[in-house]
């Protein structure tokens, strides 16, 4: 590579000869001219990543390393290993080209200069990296990370249940049930394992939403919804459905919304399993009152309402919804999973928010996740500020940032507007 970027065509020693003239060609060292290694590496969150990017096959193995480490994990040095192969995953996603050449890939702040080069390295060079295929065959991981895809299991229970020698969902939906009884979290994730793995269409996705916000619109007709999470940013299907809210903040402190949709949603018999986080009480849901502008607090906090919601096998909620469930009521999660019923579980997220906290949480629950990292990594970096879905916090000057709209977000961060599908990092 010659010092201004470009490639010099190398000759095969044998072929030159004394008195050869070697013409004088410069093959650019990228494909795109416009492409300038500076710039993309002078701020992370300018760069962009839609969905279909061109190098998968990369972004696969440096995801799948992310992955292993992050379900395999003891120590403190394996989530770091994760991270940094989710961050090398990220840069190599928003190469605004096909990556041809090894030398393409040198110097990119993310991808760095070790272990990610060299895996990133042999898939381009040859399409296969023996540590990878090791990887993605060791049979600890794989159980592992069928353990990981029950709802409610992270890393910590999944290796519990390896050491106490399940191997499979088989064995796991055999474990005596006393044993996961006592979280019902996870009681429902084993009972529901099949359901809840299948991917989620857009277009159940999208006629959940519309049922769930049309109830929420009759309660409170000036609520303002969207639907956040991987859908936003242009996925075709996805593990979940994740629906914001906004209001106006109340009085009382009570802020009720999403509890109130609960409650309809519960009083029709639609709903297998909830649970509010950040809760004192079935309908006291700590702190949406208090609004980014006046709380001193940067912690995620906003209300979130989980739950697993009964989809109509038909797609069609409006008879559904008339259906009368009470024989359900009283059944177990396995028995429930296992009666003839005409629904299938989805899981769904109703996150609510202050109009104050809205463009903020929309960010924030848009992601994607490692979007999220490294916006946050750069406000704190760069401006010293803290970003949450909650709030923008200048911690030089202590004080809250107002925003009225997602744009306004990326003019205080001093950052060019993203739209969602480009946050696909
Ligand atoms: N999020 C985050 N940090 C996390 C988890 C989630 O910032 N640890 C944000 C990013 C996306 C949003 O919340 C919704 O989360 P998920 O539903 O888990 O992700 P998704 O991108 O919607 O993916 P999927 O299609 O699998 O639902
Ligand atoms: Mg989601």
């Amino acid at each position: 590579v010659s010092e201004t970027g470009f490639l010099l065509p190398s000759i095969p020693s044998h072929e030159k000869k004394a008195d050869d003239v070697v013409p004088h060609v410069e093959i650019p060292l990228y494909p795109i001219p416009e492409f300038d290694l500076k710039t993309f590496n002078e701020c992370i969150p300018e760069r962009k990543a839609i969905f279909d990017h061109q190098n998968k096959e990369i972004a696969a193995a440096l995801d799948l390393l992310s992955e292993y480490w992050e379900t395999c994990q003891q120590t403190k040095t394996d989530e770091n290993r994760a991270l940094a192969f989710a961050r090398a995953a990220a840069a190599i996603k928003c190469l605004p080209f096909k990556a041809t050449n090894s030398q393409q890939l040198k110097g990119i702040k993310g991808l760095g200069n070790g272990h990610a080069l060299r895996v990133a390295t042999q898939i381009l060079e040859s399409g296969y990296c023996p540590e990878v295929e090791e990887k993605r065959n060791d049979k600890k991981f794989l159980s592992l990370q069928i353990f990981c895809k029950v709802y409610g299991v992270g890393p910590s229970i999944a290796e519990k249940w390896y050491a106490q020698g399940l191997r499979t969902v088989e064995d796991v939906k055999k474990l005596d049930q006393q044993d996961i009884a006592n979280n019902d979290m996870i009681a429902h994730g084993v009972a529901f394992y099949d359901d809840l793995n299948r991917p989620l269409l857009r277009a159940e996705a999208e006629n959940t939403y519309k049922y769930i916000t049309d109830l929420a619109k009759l309660i409170l007709p000036s609520v303002v919804t969207s639907m956040n999470g991987g859908f936003l940013r242009g996925k075709s299907s996805g593990h979940d459905l994740d629906v914001l809210f906004s209001y106006p903040e109340r009085e009382d402190g009570d802020y009720g919304l999403i509890a109130a949709v609960l409650d309809e949603l519960n009083k029709k018999g639609l709903v297998v399993w909830s649970r509010a986080t950040h809760t004192d009480g079935p309908r006291k849901v700590i702190e949406i009152n208090s609004s980014p502008l006046s709380s001193g607090s940067t912690k995620e906090h906003l209300p979130t309402m989980m739950i697993i919601f009964k989809y109509p096998l038909d797609d069609r909620f409006d008879e559904f919804e008339r259906r009368d469930f009470s024989g359900e009521r009283n059944l177990g999660p396995f028995q429930l999973a296992n009666s003839n019923r005409q629904w299938r579980a989805v899981r769904v997220d109703l996150v609510g928010s202050t109009n104050a906290q809205y463009p903020y949480a929309q960010i924030g629950w848009t992601g994607s996740k490692q979007y999220n990292r490294s916006l946050r990594q750069y406000a704190k970096d760069s401006l010293n500020y803290s970003l949450s879905s909650m709030g923008l916090h200048d911690n030089g000057q202590n004080r809250w940032i107002a925003a009225q709209t997602e744009q306004d977000v990326f003019h205080h961060l001093k950052l060019t507007y993203r739209e969602p599908w480009e946050r696909n990092f």
